[in-house]
C-alpha cells in the first residue's frame, strides 16, 4: 500500500523566527524560495533586481514537518519512507530520531522506518541544511583547488545539486532547496515493485528482450507475472518471486519505434503483477518501445563519422539543448514540459540534449519524448567542473545517483545515449584549470573508468560517450570537427564573424548559438519603465554573460542598422540570433552526410533573461523558434552565397556567387521544378532561370551554381529567390542577399492585413506594397503561436498565417512590424 505524504506540511526555521513567523503552511513537493514567496517573506525573485537578495536566504536551515498515521495493521509490515527528491543536504527525523542524512538532490531515498514509528500519530521532519555552508566546508577538505565556472557561486562541484542553481551565464545565483519531488510511505507484507530493466537485442524482423524485474520481497510465496501487450500482440509469463526475476521474450516482426520524421512511435505496454495466493498485492505498468540505436563511428575521408542510426536508418540530428525549466523548481510543471517538447516537435526537432549542469528530468519528460519521437541525448549531471574523486562520500553519492537515474530512464526508447559530462574534457585542455595533472588524472578515472564500469552493470546496451564535446576520450582532440561531437563557440564567445560557421564541418554539432533579448512583453514583466534600457542596472542583472549586451550590439551592427529603441533592439537581436543559427544549420545540412547533426544552444530559459534560448521563460517564441521550423524541415533548399563583411566594407564589386543546394532527408525522390529569380524590391524579375531537378533520397545535392557580376549599388537593390516546386505540389523556398541587410535600400512597406475567425481558429491574409523583410506579428493583449513569423513578403504575394486563441482578437490587436521600422 502506498500512502502519499505530499500536500500540506509546515515550515519553520531560524530566518523565519527573525520575522516572528512559525509553522507556515506549505505544500510538498515544493521549494524554499517558493514557500518564502507565498508567505511574502520575499518579493518575486525574478522581478527587477530582486534576484541579488536571494543568495543570503540559503545561509539558513529550514525545517519541513508533518504528521502521519501508522495503523495497528501496519506495524508488523515493512514500512519504507520514500523521497523521490530532496534538495539537497538534509536530516530526516521521525519522532525526533535522526533516520537519514541526505547529500544529493539527484537521487531518491528509501528509508526503512519500522524501528522508529509507533501506532497512531508520528512526526516526520526534514531539516534542509544550508547548501552554501556545506560547499564552503567541503571545499576546505579538497587537497587541490577545483575549477569553478566564473558565473556560479564558488564550490558548486562539492555538492550533488544542479550546478546552474548556483548561477550560470544565463541563470541567477538562487540555489533553492526543499523537498522537490514526491514523497510517500510504502507499507507491505508480501512484495512490492522496485524496478524493471528491459534490454533489447533488435533485428528488423526479431527483437529479443531480456527483462529483469527487481522487487522488495518479504514473503517469498508470491508470484511475479509479466504481461506485454500491444494491439494483437500479447505475451504473459510468471515465476515464483525472487529479489530479481529474469524473463526472456522474443518478438517476431516487432513494431519498431522511430524518431519523429522517420516512422511511428509504437509503444508496448509492460505490466508487472505481484500475486500472493492469486490475490494482487502490487502492480506496475510502463510503456516500452523497441528499436536499435547505434552511433556509427567509421573512418572516412574527413576523419571518423559520428552518425546516429536507428533501426538501420541514419538520422540527421536536429535539436536543441535543454536546461531547467524554472530556477524555482517548485514552479516547474508537467504542462510546461509538454509545452516545450511540443514546441520542439512543431519546429521539426528530433532530439533534445539534456545538458549536464541541470537536473535529471521527470518521468513525464521521457514519456513525452517516447510518445513524440524525440531522441534524448542524456548528459550525466556534471558540467564545467572537476570533482574530488578522493572524497568517499562524494564518490558513493555519484554512484548511487547514476544507478538510480539510469535505471529510471533506461527503458525509454527515446534514450539515445548517455554522456559523461558537459565540456569537462575540453576544459582540461583549454580553460587554464588549476592543478592540471591532478585534474586530468581524476578526470580520466571518473569518466573513462569509474562511470563506464557502473554503466556496464546497469545499462550495457546504451551507448556511452565520455563528454560533450569529445572525440571518444583520452584528451584526444575533444573538440575536433573531424570526429565525435563538437561545441563551436568561435561565433559568440570569441566574437568571430557569423561567416566562420562555414569554416567547420562538425560531424555532430551539439552546441552553438547566439544570444538575444526577450521580447518587450517579457521585458515589461520584470522591469519598470525607467529600467528599459539594455545598460540599466536591472537589464544588466537579467544578462548573466558578462559584456554580452555589448556582444549582442556588435553582432547586430554587423548586419543591421542601429535600432531606434529597446523594442527594436530586442526585435533585431532576435533576428541576428535566428539568422546566425540558420546560417550554421543550413551549412551543416548542405554538407550532409559529412555533418550529421545540429543541436543549438538552447531551447528554454529558467527565468526572464537575455540568453541563447529560442523560447523565453514565459513560453514566448523568439524569432529562432519560428526559424527552426524552416531550417529543420525534412526537405530544404538553401543558398551558399558569398555575402561577406569584406564585400560591404570595400564595396568590392567582383563576382557574387551562389551555390544552391537541395537537402532531401526523405526516403522518396524529389521530382521538381527549380527556379531562381533575382528580383528588385518591387518583385520585378531582373534575371531568372528554371530547370527540372530530381533529387535522390537522403542526399544533399547542388542543384545550381550561379554567378552574378553586379556593382555594389545593384547588390543593395535586389534579393535572390530560389524556389523548388515538387510534382506533389510542395514548395520549398529560400532567399539570399549579397550585401548585409543594413545596406539594402529597402523602402518602407505598407502591410495590409485581413483577419478572419472561425471558432477560435484565426486566419490572417497579409500583403505588402514593397519587399518587407522579417515581418513580425504579435497580438497585443494575449500570446499566440503563429503558423509562421519573422518571414519576408514580396510585393503582390499574399501570405496566409493561422493561429488559435480563445480570446476575442480584432484586427486592431494585431501588431505588425518589419525591418524598416527598426531604425
Ligand atoms: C556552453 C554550455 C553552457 C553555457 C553555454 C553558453 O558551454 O555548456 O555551460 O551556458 O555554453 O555559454
Amino acid at each position: 500500500m502506498r500512502k502519499s505524504l505530499n500536500g500540506k506540511w509546515v515550515l519553520n526555521g531560524p530566518l523565519l523566527e527573525q520575522y516572528n513567523l512559525s509553522n507556515l503552511t506549505v505544500s510538498v513537493p515544493g521549494s524554499i524560495y517558493n514557500d518564502l514567496l507565498k508567505h511574502k517573506v520575499i518579493e518575486e525573485p525574478f522581478y527587477r533586481a530582486n534576484e541579488t537578495k536571494m543568495l543570503d536566504y540559503m545561509n539558513y536551515d529550514y525545517a519541513y514537518s508533518r504528521n502521519f498515521i501508522i495503523n495497528k495493521t501496519d506495524v508488523n509490515k515493512e514500512i519504507y519512507l520514500v523521497f523521490l527528491g530532496i534538495d539537497t543536504i538534509s536530516e530526516v527525523y521521525i519522532n525526533d530520531i535522526l533516520v537519514k542524512k541526505t547529500y544529493n538532490m539527484h537521487r531518491r531515498y528509501q528509508i526503512r522506518i519500522n524501528d522508529f514509528v509507533s501506532i497512531g500519530k508520528n512526526i516526520l521532519k526534514v531539516v534542509i541544511k544550508s547548501c552554501l555552508e556545506f560547499i564552503k566546508e567541503e571545499d576546505k577538505k579538497n587537497t587541490h583547488q577545483l575549477m569553478n565556472m566564473q558565473y556560479a557561486v564558488k564550490g558548486y562541484a562539492n555538492i550533488r545539486k544542479a550546478h546552474c542553481m548556483f548561477g550560470w551565464d544565463w541563470g541567477p545565483q538562487m540555489p533553492d532547496g526543499g523537498i522537490w519531488r514526491s514523497c510517500y510511505l510504502d507499507i507491505f507484507d508480501k512484495a512490492i515493485f522496485e524496478n524493471v530493466n528491459v534490454s533489447q537485442d533488435v533485428k528488423l524482423d526479431q527483437a529479443r528482450l531480456s527483462i529483469d524485474v527487481r522487487s522488495y520481497v518479504r514473503d517469498f510465496n508470491c508470484t511475479v507475472k509479466i504481461v506485454l501487450n500491444k494491439d494483437n500482440y500479447s505475451y504473459t509469463d510468471s515465476q515464483p518471486i525472487k529479489e530479481m526475476n529474469h524473463f526472456d521474450v522474443v518478438i517476431n516482426n516487432p513494431d519498431l519505434w522511430y524518431p519523429v520524421g522517420y516512422g511511428n512511435q509504437p509503444l508496448y505496454e509492460l505490466t508487472v503483477y505481484y500475486l500472493s495466493k492469486g490475490k494482487l498485492v502490487d502492480i506496475h505498468s510502463e510503456k516500452i518501445g523497441i528499436r536499435k540505436i547505434e552511433i556509427i563511428q567509421k573512418k572516412d575521408e574527413y576523419g571518423k563519422s559520428f552518425t546516429v542510426c536507428v533501426n538501420g536508418q541514419n538520422i540527421f540530428i536536429k535539436g536543441s539543448d535543454y536546461i531547467i525549466e524554472d530556477n524555482i523548481l517548485a514552479r516547474r510543471s508537467n504542462a510546461k514540459t509538454k509545452y516545450l517538447l511540443e514546441a520542439a516537435i512543431n519546429s521539426n526537432q528530433n532530439c533534445i540534449r539534456v545538458w549536464g549542469g541541470a537536473i535529471y528530468p521527470s518521468n513525464c519528460f521521457y514519456n513525452l519524448c517516447d510518445r513524440l519521437g524525440i531522441l534524448v541525448w542524456q548528459d550525466l549531471m556534471f558540467a564545467c567542473g572537476f570533482y574530488n574523486m578522493e572524497n568517499e562520500l562524494f564518490v558513493s553519492e555519484i554512484k548511487a545517483e547514476i544507478i538510480d537515474n539510469v535505471r529510471r530512464i533506461h527503458n525509454h526508447p527515446s534514450l539515445l545515449l548517455i554522456c559523461g559530462n558537459n565540456e569537462n574534457e575540453t576544459a582540461a585542455l583549454n580553460w587554464n584549470v588549476p592543478s592540471l595533472e591532478y585534474t586530468k588524472k581524476w578526470y580520466l578515472y571518473q569518466y573513462e573508468d569509474f562511470i563506464p564500469k557502473i554503466l556496464k552493470e546497469v545499462a550495457p546496451d546504451i551507448f556511452y560517450w565520455p563528454s560533450s564535446p569529445s572525440s571518444g576520450g583520452g584528451f584526444n582532440d575533444p573538440n575536433s570537427d573531424s570526429m565525435g561531437d563538437m561545441h563551436y563557440w568561435g561565433v559568440w564567445h570569441n566574437d568571430e564573424p557569423i561567416e566562420n560557421y562555414r569554416l567547420y564541418y562538425p560531424r555532430l554539432l551539439s552546441e552553438f548559438g547566439m544570444q538575444s533579448f526577450p521580447c518587450m512583453k517579457t521585458i515589461k514583466e520584470f522591469t519598470l519603465p525607467e529600467d528599459r534600457n539594455i545598460y540599466s542596472y536591472v537589464m544588466e542583472r537579467h544578462q548573466k554573460n558578462r559584456s554580452a549586451n555589448q556582444k549582442i550590439m556588435n553582432y547586430i551592427g554587423s548586419m543591421f542598422k542601429y535600432p531606434k529603441n529597446l523594442e527594436f533592439i530586442s526585435y533585431v537581436s532576435q533576428l541576428i540570433q535566428a539568422e546566425a543559427v540558420r546560417y550554421c544549420v543550413e551549412h551543416l545540412r548542405r554538407n550532409y552526410p559529412r555533418c550529421m547533426g545540429a543541436i543549438y544552444w538552447q531551447l528554454n530559459d529558467c527565468w526572464p533573461v537575455a540568453s541563447w534560448s529560442s523560447i523565453d521563460y514565459y513560453g514566448r517564441y523568439k524569432a529562432l523558434q519560428y526559424y527552426a521550423k524552416k531550417f529543420y524541415a525534412k526537405k530544404i533548399v538553401s543558398v551558399e552565397e558569398n555575402n561577406s563583411m569584406d564585400v560591404a566594407y570595400t564595396k568590392q564589386n567582383g563576382v557574387q556567387s551562389a551555390k544552391v543546394v537541395f537537402t532531401n532527408e526523405d526516403s522518396k525522390l524529389v521530382n521538381a521544378t527549380y527556379q531562381w529569380m533575382l528580383v528588385d524590391f518591387d518583385n520585378n524579375i531582373l534575371d531568372s532561370g528554371k530547370k527540372e531537378i530530381c533529387v535522390k533520397p537522403y542526399i544533399s545535392e547542388t542543384i545550381d551554381m550561379l554567378n552574378f557580376n553586379m556593382p555594389f549599388e545593384e547588390q543593395t537593390k535586389c534579393v535572390l529567390r530560389v524556389k523548388v516546386t515538387a510534382k506533389d505540389g510542395e514548395v520549398y523556398e529560400n532567399y539570399a542577399s549579397f550585401v548585409r541587410d543594413k545596406y539594402l535600400e529597402l523602402k518602407h512597406p505598407h502591410i495590409d492585413c485581413e483577419l478572419t475567425c472561425d471558432n477560435g481558429k484565426y486566419q490572417l491574409v497579409i500583403e505588402a506594397d514593397t519587399y518587407a523583410k522579417y515581418v513580425c506579428l504579435d497580438v497585443k493583449k494575449t500570446d499566440v503561436i503563429f503558423s509562421d513569423n519573422y518571414f519576408n513578403l514580396y510585393k503582390g504575394e499574399k501570405k496566409i498565417i493561422t493561429f488559435e486563441s480563445n480570446e476575442n482578437i480584432q484586427r486592431k490587436d494585431i501588431k505588425i512590424i518589419s525591418l524598416t521600422d527598426s531604425f
